[in-house]
């Protein structure tokens, strides 16, 4: 059985993502979060009994990453498959109106976040020398739009990262590509309103954007591949949706 280590697993792609490699009969996985009874659904769900690890922590602070990394019991370090996927968006504003603490979460959660839990997973990979690593950024990472400066630059930080991380763990026999979503309906947006529910709903109203269950069978497309392909950048938009604010709507 291969195993699985996923971050942001309690809500979104992450959750979708999860239960996708846990009904496949194929995956253990490790879950990741930082909301202690979304995980513990997990763990104490009968149907998945022996196959779900949790670590609760937050990808922001090195040492909460470091501390859970490092608590994994021996036969859970195998892991053959990490999915970076905590990240969020806090804030739609003009650069000139940023409150700096959302640009904190943003950087060090989406960016910082990442590099923390992969300096501390990849050891394992390196020393079975084989893995997969796939990172969650978004259009966003491709194209700046009005008010989102600071999220399209921390996702475009993970288009770099991940070039830079496929060239270098290239010896080492592990594949790393990204996944660059666009319009999809998760809580995504209700956190980046800050809990405006109606702000929410308005961003997909009139179109059809993708769902979390869309991303997860991209995944599994992925990590299913023979073992010398590698989809390395991949962008998925829903059908209404030709570019970052190029939207048809009813
Ligand atoms: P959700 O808000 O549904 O899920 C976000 C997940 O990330 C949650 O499980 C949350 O867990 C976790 N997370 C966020 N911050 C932290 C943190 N500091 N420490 C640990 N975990 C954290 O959104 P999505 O599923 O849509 O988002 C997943 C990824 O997809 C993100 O990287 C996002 O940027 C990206 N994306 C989303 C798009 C969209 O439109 N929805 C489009 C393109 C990319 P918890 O709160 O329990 O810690
Ligand atoms: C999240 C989607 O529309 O903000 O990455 O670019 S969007």
């Amino acid at each position: 059985m291969k195993l699985a280590f996923i971050t942001g697993a309690t809500s979104g792609i992450g959750a979708a993502t999860t239960q996708l490699l846990l009904d496949s009969g194929l995956y253990k996985v490790i879950v990741c979060g930082r909301r202690a009874n979304r995980l513990k659904a997990w763990t104490e769900n009968e149907a998945y009994a022996g196959k779900v690890y949790a670590l609760c922590f937050d990808v922001r602070n090195e040492l909460e990453v470091k501390t859970a990394i490092d608590s994994l019991p021996e036969n859970w370090r195998n892991i053959d498959f990490l999915l970076n996927n905590a990240g969020n968006a806090h804030g739609l504003s003009a650069f000139q109106d940023g409150d700096t603490a959302d640009w904190d979460a943003m950087m060090d959660g989406n960016v910082k976040g990442l590099l923390y839990v992969s300096k501390y997973i990849v050891p394992f990979m390196i020393a079975r020398k084989q893995g997969h690593i796939i990172n969650i950024s978004s259009i966003a990472g491709k194209e700046t739009y009005a008010n989102g400066a600071v999220y399209c630059a921390s996702k475009a930080a993970v288009e770099a990262i991940t070039k830079g991380m496929r060239i270098d763990l290239l010896p080492h026999n592990i594949k790393v590509g990204s996944i660059a979503p666009g319009m999809l309906n998760t809580e995504f947006s209700l956190v980046r309103f800050k809990g405006d529910s109606e702000k929410a709903e308005s961003v997909y109203k009139g179109m059809d954007p993708l769902v979390a269950d869309d991303i997860a069978e991209l995944i599994w497309f992925m990590i299913t591949r023979k073992s010398h392909i590698n989809l390395a950048d991949v962008l998925i938009l829903p059908t209404a949706q030709a570019a970052a604010t190029i939207v048809k709507r009813d």
